[in-house]
């Protein structure tokens, strides 16, 4: 993962990458991240996924082991996680429509659509979040990962796979 014959200087904003794998450990996407005075800047590409519409989400721990993705852990929601035991926790991730929730995780990206030819693209910002220092960094201490679902809007795009189901996962990491 460590860019070591990388010629990208040093550049003033941090950014970070993140090379995704699907269960068997093919590499199927990649996604940057960038520090933007918006939020962070992030560019998804992926190929060889199934044609549909996907949701994409930074998780919450920098671990990504096959095939079912669990150590990646919860949406990464640095603010409503704050204190962890309050009484009207939030819904465990996926537990809930996000198309119909109000505030959604500060690591919630649009859902991703993937073309015919297995490949798609995205580009967001995520405004809550950063690459610095603090607990609301993609980088924080215990790192987080990129997660990519089977579907999205309760539409799987496997057949005979639940739509939630983490198909693909990616560390984020310090370029
Ligand atoms: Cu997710």
């Amino acid at each position: 993962m460590i860019a070591s014959a990388s010629a990208i200087a040093q550049t003033a904003n941090p950014s970070a990458i993140s090379k995704i794998f699907n269960a068997k450990g093919e590499l199927i996407g990649t996604a940057t991240f960038t520090q933007t005075i918006a939020g962070v800047k992030v560019a998804l590409t992926v190929n060889n996924l199934t044609n549909g519409e996907h949701m994409v989400h930074l998780h919450e721990n920098g671990k990504c082991d096959a095939p079912d993705f669990k150590t990646a852990g919860g949406h990464f929601d640095p603010k409503s996680d704050q204190d962890g035991d309050h009484s009207h926790m939030r819904h465990k991730h996926e537990d809930y429509k996000h198309e119909n929730h109000k505030q959604k995780p500060a690591g919630d990206l649009p859902n991703i659509l993937v073309k015919q030819d297995g490949t798609g693209s995205l580009n967001a910002i995520l405004p809550a979040l950063t690459l610095g220092s603090g607990n609301n960094s993609l980088l924080k201490k215990g790192g987080t990962a990129i997660v990519v679902h089977a579907g999205a809007n309760g539409i799987s795009t496997i057949p005979n796979v639940d739509y939630k189901t983490r198909i693909a996962c990616g560390i984020v990491n310090r370029q």
